[in-house]
């Protein structure tokens, strides 16, 4: 994988994502570009099936139907203009369900993400129940299914991306038809020109290229709603579609196997999350020494100790948090980090695995050596 961020001279910096596939496109929020509290667009992780369809906004239409009283079709220019009164502007971690997958042992298939698969974007846009609404939900709509204009073969067959919400969640003043993305018109690779975003959920509901959203009385059963994106124990059995963000930390300070001095303050500082509607309530810093013990009884840094949380910009957006060390002795520590969301969920000491590598939120860890 390549990096990342180009100086360009007087402070401005050219980002680019790591790529990971190029056909389709994959790529890594770049480590450096992950401790920003809003992660600039060039720098955010893509996660694309079967490539950018690029539909143009002239031509754009989203198609509502199913269970509705009135099927309709809105343009992009009639999008803005119902939204004019409820425009929504809002910092949203988003983050692949597959994040963190190339960590799990035995490495489950899919792409191999490691931390980068994760940023928080600045999304403006429309919520969808002013649609909806326009529509006419009817009564016995259990779920919408949402359509990006971007198809192809899944396991031998041809598919749209297609993935389905419950009502009361698609339904939600937080879940938006999203144009922009920090300020500026979402770019092709992000979903132009809408795409759907609903907050603190795994970013596979985030449907790019949104082109059409269906009512439906049945629960929607395409590939990527009961085959792909679906939680599956080790003995075979499915345990649902992937939903709600898990509580994760990762540590942007010091970088893997920087060299720290004894006896000089280093901050230890990363980013954390949850999703579900829940913030984090806690983060907690420990250094263990390569025994795993912490560097002795006797010494102040064993166990672990509260970093200090930032606000965030917003109910759905991460946590920047520091934690300062001063490391005493020298030696090779592993620096973990341990975040607890507002309803008490901690990241546990394992990634709990599961056969195809989603929802992996174990402590997160950064090896240095100090001297
Ligand atoms: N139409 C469409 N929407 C999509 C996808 C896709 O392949 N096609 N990938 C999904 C997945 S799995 C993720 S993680 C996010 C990634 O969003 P990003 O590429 O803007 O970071 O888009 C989601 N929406
Ligand atoms: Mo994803």
């Amino acid at each position: 994988m390549s990096t990342a961020a180009v100086p360009q001279g007087m402070g401005a910096t050219v980002w680019a994502p790591e790529t990971v596939t190029t056909e389709p496109y994959n790529a890594q929020t770049p480590m450096a570009a992950l401790a920003d509290p809003v992660t600039p667009a060039d720098a955010l992780f893509v996660r694309d099936h079967f490539g950018v369809p690029r539909p143009e906004i002239a031509r754009w239409r989203l198609r509502v139907d199913g269970a509705v009283a009135a099927p309709l079709d809105i343009d992009y220019e009639h999008l803005i203009a119902l939204g004019r009164a409820g425009r929504r502007e809002l910092d949203v971690v988003l983050e692949c369900a597959g994040n963190g997958r190339a960590l799990m042992n035995p490495r489950p298939p899919g792409l191999p993400w490691e931390r980068g698969a994760v940023g928080c974007a600045r999304f403006a846009g429309v919520p969808f129940h002013l649609v909806a609404e326009r529509a006419g939900v009817a009564p016995e709509a259990v779920e919408f299914v949402f359509t990006g204009a971007d198809e192809g073969p899944v396991h031998g067959r041809p598919v749209a991306f297609e993935r389905a919400l419950p009502l009361a969640e698609a339904l939600h003043p937080d879940t938006l038809l999203a144009t922009h993305l920090n300020g500026d018109p979402l770019p092709p690779r992000h979903g132009a020109p809408v795409r759907l975003v609903v907050p603190g959920r795994y970013a596979v509901a985030d449907v790019k290229w949104l082109v059409g959203a269906r009512a439906v009385t049945t629960p929607f059963t395409g590939v990527f709603q009961t085959e792909e994106y679906v939680y599956i124990a080790s003995d075979g059995t499915p345990d649902g579609p992937v939903g709600a963000i898990r509580v994760k930390s990762l540590i942007t300070a010091p970088e893997p196997d920087e060299d720290l001095r004894r006896g000089t303050e280093t901050v230890v500082r990363g980013r954390a999350w949850s999703g579900g509607g829940r913030t984090v309530g806690r983060v907690e810093v420990r250094a263990e020494d390569e025994d795993g013990t912490g560097p002795g009884p006797d010494d102040p840094d064993t166990g672990w100790h509260d970093a200090q949380l930032e606000p965030p910009t917003g109910p759905y957006a991460w946590t920047g948090w520091s934690y300062p060390w001063t490391p005493r002795r020298p030696g090779r520590y592993r620096l973990l980090a341990r975040a607890t969301d507002s309803h008490g969920a901690t990241q546990p000491d394992r990634a709990p695995w599961n056969a195809q590598g989603y929802g992996c939120n174990p402590v997160a860890s950064v090896e240095v050596v100090v001297v």
